[in-house]
């Protein structure tokens, strides 16, 4: 059976948690300002009637400012529509705060958006391109960064949307609850193609799913290619297991609070690790020297999802990567790229700073 999203519908498809909450705050929204317009619009034409312009009748004396009857009437009129109003506000409060907040146990998906597509990278390894597929009854976490402009991720079945930057990582959360095939939109105007960024999330059973990813893309999981780029671009040459290079050891990081020479702290997410790989200059560990050289214009935004990713699962013992040493002996020292450091230099030079190329272009060491 090939699913295809419905082509047009007044109402989109009730198919993640969100959808009934939403749904409802939609509904009272709906309601409230019905009843306030033809409430509003009947008075109008009511009062133009009854109070309309009639020969020889009396000009009526004007109403009593002070009355009690006004004062309670102008007291509700205030207080029934601010109660109805802090309704909207609390209400959407809550599922605000609910769909920022991803759960612990979610299924993590990347996503980059690009002029004009969307590309997915599942932990797995499969990748997908204008498609996402998930499967039912399980919390699903996007993390996403753009490679050029901004983009906005609009599943509306889902009832969830959210931007899309450049240099930054957003999330967006959702558990899909109904099976069938739905429209995925690009809600920021990108450029001339902006209306072609679409795409279809197809939500699956859990044995249809696994069917998927086990075709997947036959290359590794993302934590082991994140794991080879980080020896090809010679990471492993500082940042030793051990935690005894002249680097911060990385196992264990994400999460945790590094503490920055500064005197300040920052907790380790994905954002603070981009930024430690493409500006190493920009926040430094405290009690290391400024030697990390910058790896601006040498990785892709996949590529660092996939570092990021591995920095993750070293985090974790039972993760995806198993155990395994990354090589840190000379032999393994990057040739070239901004690691070209001739391997004598590099192990006597270990604390001085200077192993560091001089032309990586971040200025003066120290
Ligand atoms: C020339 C040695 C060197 C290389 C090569 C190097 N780093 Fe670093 N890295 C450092 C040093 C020193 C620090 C600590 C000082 C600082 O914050 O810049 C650091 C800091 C970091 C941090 C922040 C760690 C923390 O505890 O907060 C991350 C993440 C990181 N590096 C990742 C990488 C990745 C990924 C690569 C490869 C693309 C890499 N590094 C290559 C030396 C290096
Ligand atoms: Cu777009």
């Amino acid at each position: 059976m090939i699913l295809e999203p419905k082509s047009f519908q007044l109402f989109p498809d009730s198919a993640s948690n969100f959808a009934p909450s939403v749904d409802g705050l939609y509904g009272y929204m709906v309601v409230v300002s019905a009843f306030f317009s033809l409430l509003v619009a009947f008075l109008i034409i009511f009062f133009a009637v009854k109070y309309r312009k009639r020969a020889g009748a009396p000009i009526p004396t004007p109403a009593d400012e002070h009355s009690i009857g006004g004062m309670i009437l102008e007291i509700a009129w205030s207080v029934i529509p601010l109660v109805l109003s802090l309704v909207m506000f609390a209400w959407g409060a809550s599922i605000m705060f609910e769909e920022s907040r991803p759960p612990k146990d979610s299924l993590s998906i990347y996503v980059t958006g690009k002029r004009w597509m969307w590309k997915v990278q599942h932990l797995e390894g499969a990748r997908e391109i204008n498609e996402l597929h998930v499967p039912i009854n399980r919390n699903i976490k996007l993390t996403m960064t753009s490679e050029d402009v901004i983009h906005d991720f609009y599943v509306p079945a889902f009832r969830t949307k959210t931007d899309v930057l450049p240099g930054r990582y957003t999330t967006e959360w959702f558990r899909p609850t109904k099976i069938g095939a739905y429209h995925l939109f690009c809600a920021e105007y990108c450029g001339t193609k902006h209306s072609g960024m679409v795409g279809t999330v197809y939500v699956m059973s859990v044995e249809d799913y696994d069917k998927w990813l086990a075709q997947g893309s036959g290359e590794g999981s993302m934590a082991e290619e994140g794991e080879s780029l980080f020896r090809q671009l010679g990471c492993g040459n500082c940042h030793v297991k051990d935690g005894h290079g002249r680097a911060p050891n990385l196992q264990g990081l994400y999460g945790m609070k590094a503490d920055l020479s500064d005197g300040t702290s920052v907790r380790v997410d994905e954002s603070y690790i981009r930024e430690s790989v493409l500006y190493p200059q920009a926040k430094i560990v405290a009690g290391y020297d400024r030697i990390m050289p910058t790896f601006h214009g040498l990785i892709t935004d996949e590529g660092m999802l996939k570092l990021i990713e591995y920095i993750k699962s070293l985090g974790n013992p039972s993760g995806v990567v198993p155990e395994r040493t990354v090589p840190a002996e000379p032999s393994d020292i990057q040739k070239t790229g901004p690691m070209a450091v001739p391997s004598s230099e590099f192990r006597g030079q270990a604390a001085s700073g200077k192993a560091a190329p001089a032309s990586q272009g971040t200025g003066k060491q120290q």
